[in-house]
């Protein structure tokens, strides 16, 4: 018998003619209308699903009766119930190392961009206000030599934390779980309580996975402990920063400017940050790449396929449910 697999974004066509060969592929599709109506149509059919950005936990999979696998199209699973997927014996995988190296670029383009204004000061050159050349009003900050602390030294922050050691000359500093001595020795980083990061960084970096510990890990405390010259930059997960507080901080100059990628609502479709100059606002881009989503879809299909066919998939999350 043909398995059903339940393709519910971020699988092209092409990928879509490949998962055929083996399986039955179904695709909800916004010309026939509501997708949310076609996705719980299809669930109960379904072995497997594939995609990303759609919270499933008990509410959503009650119907899903058949279902073996969800293998998420993304490296972060705060949008999966793992509990509950692990109770029902439904594997999930996920994506790991095929997006560090470009959600790090992207990390660091909010680095660069907040602190010399390359957003703001395009809109300023677009907008034909160039008359003079630019005075102590659009200066921006240096970005080589100052402090970068990591918050989460995992690939992604060890990825973020290489451009800035080797090629911006910015001593290291993290805080997390562990210490990573391996890491330590090769960019020189220096492992030390949030507080202590907060007040000593000038680029404070957050690159850890939502859970109940993390969230709002970042809020009025920790903001008021950070250099009024500093920057707060996120491009790990929304909820990891109470958002009223923050902007707070930017309207009142607590911190000198934010780079967020990441939002506690999303789409962010409108928020106090649209009116402030001093945060640089991406729509959650940190892996969008070609290259990169075409590397997350197709190490994903492979996780499915292999779910699918009995063999232990390569990015397992939650590995007790499978005995094979
Ligand atoms: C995804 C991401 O675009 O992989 C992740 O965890 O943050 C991004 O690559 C996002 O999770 C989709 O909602």
């Amino acid at each position: 018998m043909r398995k059903t697999v339940l393709a519910f974004s971020r699988i092209t066509p092409q990928m879509v003619e490949r998962l055929q060969q083996e399986f039955d592929v179904i695709v909800p599709n916004p010309k026939l209308g509501d997708i949310a109506a076609q996705f719980n149509e299809a669930l109960p059919k379904a072995h497997g699903l594939i995609g990303a950005g759609r919270p499933l936990g008990e509410a959503q999979l009650k119907d899903a009766g058949n279902l073996e696998v969800i293998s998420s199209v993304s490296v972060g699973y705060d949008n999966y119930d793992v509990d509950y997927l692990t109770r029902r014996g439904i594997a999930l995988t996920n994506t790991p190392d095929v997006l560090t190296e470009s959600t790090a670029d992207l990390g660091f383009s909010l680095i660069m961009g907040s602190a010399r204004r390359t957003a703001e000061l395009d809109a300023w050159t677009k907008a034909g206000q160039w008359k003079a050349t630019v005075g102590p009003d659009l200066f921006g900050s240096d970005v080589h030599g100052k402090t970068l602390g990591i918050v989460g030294l995992g690939n992604i922050g060890a990825a973020i934390a290489r451009r800035g050691r080797f090629g911006f000359n910015m001593p290291v500093l993290y805080s997390g779980n562990s210490r990573k001595p391996a890491l330590e020795a090769e960019l020189g980083a220096t492992f030390c309580a949030l507080d202590e990061l907060l007040a000593k960084a000038d680029f404070v970096c957050l690159v850890v996975p939502l859970s109940d510990k993390t969230r709002h890990l970042i809020s009025r405390r920790e903001l008021a402990l950070m250099k009024k010259s500093a920057f707060l930059i996120n491009i790990s997960r929304g909820p990891v920063v109470d958002e009223p507080a923050l902007v707070d901080a930017l309207q009142s100059g607590l911190i000198r400017g934010a780079g967020l990628d990441v939002y506690e609502r999303e789409p962010l479709a409108e928020s106090p940050l649209f009116a402030l100059k001093n945060v640089v606002t991406l729509p959650h881009i940190g892996s969008a790449t070609g290259e990169t989503r075409t590397a997350m879809a197709e190490r994903a299909m492979d996780n499915l396929t292999a779910a699918l066919k009995g063999q232990r998939p390569a990015d397992l999350v939650n590995p007790s449910v499978f005995k094979g």
